[in-house]
């Protein structure tokens, strides 16, 4: 038998500043790096942005209507820093403040908690300009001034923060796959850079300890677990290698403030383990986040590198076809000069999931086996703040999205947290991704995952009409019932 969710837990959907607001120059925003970014030709993602996005800028009220409307218990929105400091620092713009403030008491007055993200992804361009954005200490203070002036302002509205979403993928995406800004393929300044934003992240969450002491703040991590290919002792190997190179290596600085040992040598043999200055791991380890934001989407499966054992034909197939077109799903590249999975592991295919239109696993057991792995190791109180299912949903002329694939992905993916909460996992509630439809960073508008249709496209605004999908009402139900439907 199954344990109930708990009393108050938190159902809920997020987003992220640019892939949903618009008002790209509002009110005095500055720009950020991926104003610009989507606008570089060659780089843009569908020759489309976030200019205008979803206009959620102008059109707060009434999605916050339909989250109300839904019964949605929390909402989780990230603040765009050059909304606040148009220069990255210096000179604050009351009007950005503002509008996140509008936006976070008509959220109270509905009674959604808000989850406030710090930063998902948009640097400021002038910080980009100034000092190479996260290649320098300098950013340390700057990201920790910011992160202040919203401590300060809602310290009494917003109880659940995010410091960084997904330090792993706009890391990878901006220092190897040349996917995000910066677009620099280089894998020692994604080392160098990924220990600073390790910096930043503590000194935030001191200051935040210090100025919201009744608050709770952790990253968001995208974990996705590892899988030995079978049961060959050197694919279980590579599959210990794997979750440590692409989760623990983060995970455990988070929590225990400091790098897996045997990455950092591998690393450091490589030459590419970041530089550690004086005094860098006792600011790491003097910061404890209160809970681990956790987005899942797909995990991975490994077998042990060419390099050390020549592979069975059945696994070379398997490796040949684990071939993708989106670049978060990329492995190194033979040709990629420095490619530290070598002698690691290898990324094959999983022959026992399914994948969806853009080659992503669906893989619902494995949100379980996350939240158990997590727990086990960090023993922490997690959130889910992303999960969901991209997909190319279509408009009846009646106006309605059937889109019940979204509902049969959704619910296998609850029903496995509901079993990890029974195992004894401290779970305290799920975000979905997404509340309405935005911009995909990668795939422009036709990616949708949202409760809340938008009709628009990649190149028309068209009205930008809100219409719910089935998936809204169904979603509607498991909050009412709190998880039984
Ligand atoms: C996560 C990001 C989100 C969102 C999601 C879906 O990595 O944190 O911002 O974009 O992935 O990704 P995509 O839009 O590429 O399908």
């Amino acid at each position: 038998k199954l344990d109930d969710f708990p009393k108050d837990f938190l159902w809920g959907a997020a987003s992220a500043a640019y892939q949903i607001e618009g008002g790209y120059d509002a009110d005095g925003k500055g720009a950020s790096v991926w104003d610009n970014f989507t606008k570089i030709p060659g780089k843009t993602f569908e020759g489309t942005n976030g200019d205008v996005a979803v206009d959620h800028y102008n059109r707060y009220k009434e999605d916050v209507k339909l989250m109300a409307d839904m019964g949605l218990k929390a909402y989780r929105f990230s603040v765009s820093w050059s909304r606040i400091l148009p220069e990255g620092t210096g000179e604050i713009n009351e009007a950005g403040l503002l509008f996140y403030e509008n936006l976070i008491d008509e959220l109270n007055k509905n009674h959604i908690e808000p989850v406030l993200t710090l930063y998902h992804w948009d640097i400021p361009q002038a910080l980009q300009d100034k000092y190479n954005g996260w290649e320098s200490r300098q950013v340390i203070e700057d990201f920790d001034t910011y992160a202040r002036v919203l401590f300060e302002r809602f310290k009494d509205k917003v109880k659940y923060w995010v410091s960084f979403n997904e330090q792993n993928v706009f890391t990878a995406m901006g220092y190897r796959w040349e996917a995000h800004p910066p677009s620099i393929p280089d894998v020692k300044k994604m080392f160098e850079a990924n220990h600073i934003i390790n910096l930043a992240n503590a000194k935030a969450i001191n200051s935040f300890h210090e100025i919201v002491p009744d608050g709770m703040i952790g990253p968001s991590f995208g974990y996705g677990p590892m899988y030995a290919f079978d049961c060959d002792p050197e694919n279980v190997l590579a599959e210990l290698n794997g979750e440590e190179f692409q989760n623990h290596w983060w995970l455990d600085v988070y929590i225990h403030g400091k790098y897996p040992k045997v990455t950092f040598k591998h690393l450091d043999r490589l030459g590419i383990a970041p530089t550690i200055e004086e005094g860098d791991l006792a600011l790491l380890q003097s910061a404890k986040p209160d809970f681990l934001g956790v987005n899942y989407y797909h995990g991975g499966t490994v077998r042990a590198n060419e390099i050390e054992r020549p592979m069975e034909k059945e696994e070379a197939d398997l490796e040949k076809s684990f071939e993708a077109t989106d670049p978060y799903l990329m492995k190194p590249k033979d040709e990629q000069a420095q490619s530290p999975e070598t002698m690691m592991f290898t990324n094959v295919n999983n022959p026992y999931l399914e994948k969806t239109a853009w080659g992503w696993e669906i893989d619902p057991v494995g949100i379980r086996i996350a939240l158990r792995r997590l727990q086990n190791r960090y023993d922490i109180p997690m959130m889910i703040t992303e999960n969901g299912l991209g997909a190319y949903d279509e408009l009846t002329d009646d106006k309605r999205v059937e889109d019940d694939y979204r509902i049969e992905y959704l619910k296998t993916h609850v029903e496995e947290i509901q079993k990890a909460i029974t195992d004894g996992v401290d779970l305290i509630g799920y975000c979905a991704w997404s509340f309405t439809d935005l911009l995909s960073w990668l795939n422009g508008y036709k990616k949708r995952y949202g409760f809340v249709y938008i009709d628009r496209d990649e190149y028309s605004e068209k009205n930008l009409e809100r219409i719910p999908k089935k998936s809204y009402y169904w979603y509607k139900k498991v909050i009412e019932t709190n998880g039984r439907e």
